[in-house]
């Protein structure tokens, strides 16, 4: 069958040619469907009859019937070759996805929020939402952003109120889950946050130096050795007002963090904008996907030629560099040159291999072996492997190219299952896509034939995620396709739908892809990775010796007012069901109020809050942890302070009285 993508090499055509082609052979067919045509075959009919047809709706209509796939001609591979075929349940018992009542789920998800900043908590396979944890954001109903400690700490990292964040990526022990730490990245401000996952509360950002969008973001395997964050947009190096117009001399840096300082080690600057990023197994190679080799700033520039250069960055050879003293340093940082002419990338070691892809690929994801790294194609409609051992041995970067399989229209993100297959999202097609990975290998490059199977999913699809996927050991139960261009699959809800979260049941790979479950979801969910529920120990309770020396635990028996200038004042307080330590405080009109306030309960579950009428604070406190807030009490008169947890049947009378006397000087 021939191939609208694709010229007679099997090189990309312009993408906008393939997507302008696309959308009119969408627009062509919907147009045939909205007026009936006497069908050739029952089914067919009885398949469309009960359709809306939309476009959203479309692609399902296209892949369940052959003769409208046969139509669309938007995929090489629906309904086109033997081995391809589009799921249907045909009979088979929907898998369970439902938790009982009462039930845990077996997986948590971790979900980056995009545009919210946060970090959603998603019980797996029920899809409840269990938690947010705030990151980039403020968010009043845990505190975050109210108390001193988060408010300092977000003002430290450039007193932002948001971020976009893409890619939580969680810390490893020996390859696996450790269920200590996970990270994010922020797209909008470069920066990474790390949250705590004994408390489920970010514990740390950095604002990476140099850097105006983290993109990728990775932990090196197999034990957490650094964190890595590619940064997408070019700059002068330094930013300061140097090279404004001049972008021959913009780059782009790959960073890397210590995980537990959050200190940027040292960078490298190479050509083109980093995308994604994702190590082999042994920590040896990260590889960055990457568009942009031009060098350009408009979109016409940056899509000129035909080629792109994955980054494969040799992470011993690189701190060998930087210990030998081979850096130029940038606001702090050693800063490794890793552009294409760098002398450190002569011979037949560079510190930097580039790979050459179809042009402005999308995402790179490591396999749970370690052999191979895949880069999906975005504007080309396959995906690339790449043979990491064949980094170290071979001079030829073709060689590296193991196969390149052609799975569909838009490929986006790959994820695995642990048994030999991948999972390919299709943003144009709207499908996932399962395919053969050995096949591939083996195959010519091109070839559909590694295409097992398809799913479709409702609305472009971005990323995609089996359950334990970038692990060593996958479990392959479930995935995730998480979609974009939300359109109208729920009640409407004004002119911004719902984004859709679906679930898909994979069996451990033997079974046929199906979707089980659809779920709205906020804008935007960007990413999520998955841990089985042994692998986290969360606190039930704050232990007071992680604070020790930083804050105060607060019982009654001490809690008091110290004065501790001439306008500012220490208030210091317990609270339990259902009183506060201070039944009353008196301050001073204009006086600078610290508060201290100790939650004394020993059992899990009574959380007790503290609000200040008027004085926009808010704290929300867990059995045995300490919160401050410092604020200016400039009105006098009588604020009633209470608690914003129901804790008790005297959670209305647990209060206490802030007394704000006039200053008369
Ligand atoms: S990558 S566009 Cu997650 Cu697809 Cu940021
Ligand atoms: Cu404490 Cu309500």
């Amino acid at each position: 069958m021939t191939d609208d993508t694709t010229d007679a090499d099997g090189d990309a055509l312009d993408p906008d040619e393939v997507v302008e082609r696309h959308e009119n052979q969408l627009d062509d067919l919907l147009a045939e469907v909205d007026e009936p045509t006497p069908a050739e075959d029952d089914s067919t009919t009885l398949e469309l009859a009960g359709l809306e047809l939309s476009r959203r709706d479309f692609v399902k209509a296209g892949a369940a019937t052959g003769a409208m796939a046969g139509l669309a001609g938007c995929s090489g591979n629906i309904g086109g070759g033997s081995n391809n075929t589009t799921s249907s349940p045909s009979g088979s018992s929907t898998p369970d996805h439902k938790v009982a009542p009462g039930e845990h789920d077996e997986y948590y998800g971790f979900w980056s929020g995009g545009q919210s900043g946060e970090i959603r908590v998603i019980g797996i396979p029920s899809m409840r939402e269990l938690m947010r944890v705030p990151v980039f954001n403020t968010e009043a109903g845990r505190g975050y952003g109210y108390d001193d400690q988060t408010t300092e700490m977000l003002e430290e990292a450039g007193d932002l109120t948001w971020g976009d964040n893409h890619h939580p990526v969680l810390s490893e022990t020996d390859g696996d889950y450790d269920g200590e730490y996970l990270w994010v990245n922020d797209k909008a401000n470069g920066r990474i946050a790390r949250v705590n996952l004994k408390y489920f509360e970010t514990d740390a950002i950095t604002n990476v130096p140099n850097t105006q969008a983290i993109h990728g973001c990775s932990v090196q395997s197999p034990d957490t050795g650094y964190v890595f964050g590619n940064g997408e947009f070019r700059t002068p190096l330094p930013n300061d007002g140097r090279d404004l117009d001049n972008p021959d001399e913009y780059v782009s840096l790959f960073s890397a963090i210590d995980p537990e300082t959050m200190e940027t080690e040292w960078q490298v600057k190479v050509d083109g904008n980093l995308d994604i990023v994702d190590t082999d197994k042994d920590g040896r190679w990260a590889i960055s996907s990457a568009y942009n080799d031009e060098g350009g700033v408009t979109v016409s520039e940056m899509t000129r030629d035909d080629r792109d250069f994955v980054k494969a960055f040799d992470v011993p050879a690189i701190e060998e560099a930087v210990e030998a003293g081979e850096y130029e340093e940038v606001n702090g940082v050693p800063v490794v040159d890793g552009t294409q002419d760098s002398s450190l990338n002569q011979g037949d070691s560079p510190i930097v291999r580039y790979i050459p892809t179809p042009k402005s690929p999308h995402c790179v994801e490591v396999g749970p072996n370690g052999d191979y790294a895949f880069v999906a194609g975005k504007l080309s409609p396959t995906v690339t492997i790449i043979d990491i051992d064949a980094l170290d041995s071979s001079s030829d970067p073709e060689d590296v190219v193991a196969g390149r399989p052609k799975v569909g229209l838009g490929p986006l993100h790959t994820t695995f299952d642990g048994n030999g297959h991948a999972y390919t999202s299709l943003f144009i097609d709207s499908q996932a896509v399962k395919w053969d990975i050995e096949a591939a290998v083996e195959a010519e490059q091109g070839s559909t034939d590694p295409v097992i199977e398809k799913q479709d999913v409702h609305y472009n699809p971005g990323h995609i995620q089996a359950v334990e996927a970038m692990t060593t050991d996958p479990d392959g139960e479930w995935l995730v396709s998480l979609n974009k261009l939300s359109k109208d699959r729920f009640l409407p809800v004004g002119p911004i739908h719902p984004d859709n979260d679906q679930l898909i049941h994979i069996g451990q790979g033997e079974k046929e892809m199906e979707l089980v479950a659809d779920h709205p979801a906020y804008p935007e969910p960007h990413d999520c990775v998955f841990a089985h529920r042994d692998k986290l120990d969360p606190a039930t309770t704050w232990d007071k010796s992680d604070y020790e020396g930083e804050k105060e635990f607060v019982t009654q028996e001490n809690s008091r007012v110290e004065r501790t200038g001439e306008r500012s004042v220490d208030v210091k307080t317990s609270s339990m069901r259902s009183e506060y330590g201070l039944k009353d405080f008196t301050v001073k009109e204009g006086d600078e109020v610290t508060l201290t306030v100790t939650n004394i309960e020993g059992v899990r579950d009574v959380i007790h809050g503290v609000a200040i009428p008027d004085h926009d604070v808010h704290l929300s406190i867990a059995p045995q942890d300490t919160r401050e807030a410092t604020f200016t009490a400039d009105e006098p008169g009588v604020y009633w302070i209470y608690c914003t947890y129901f804790c008790s049947a005297l959670h209305l009378e647990m209060r206490s009285r802030m007394l704000v006397e006039p200053r008369d000087d």
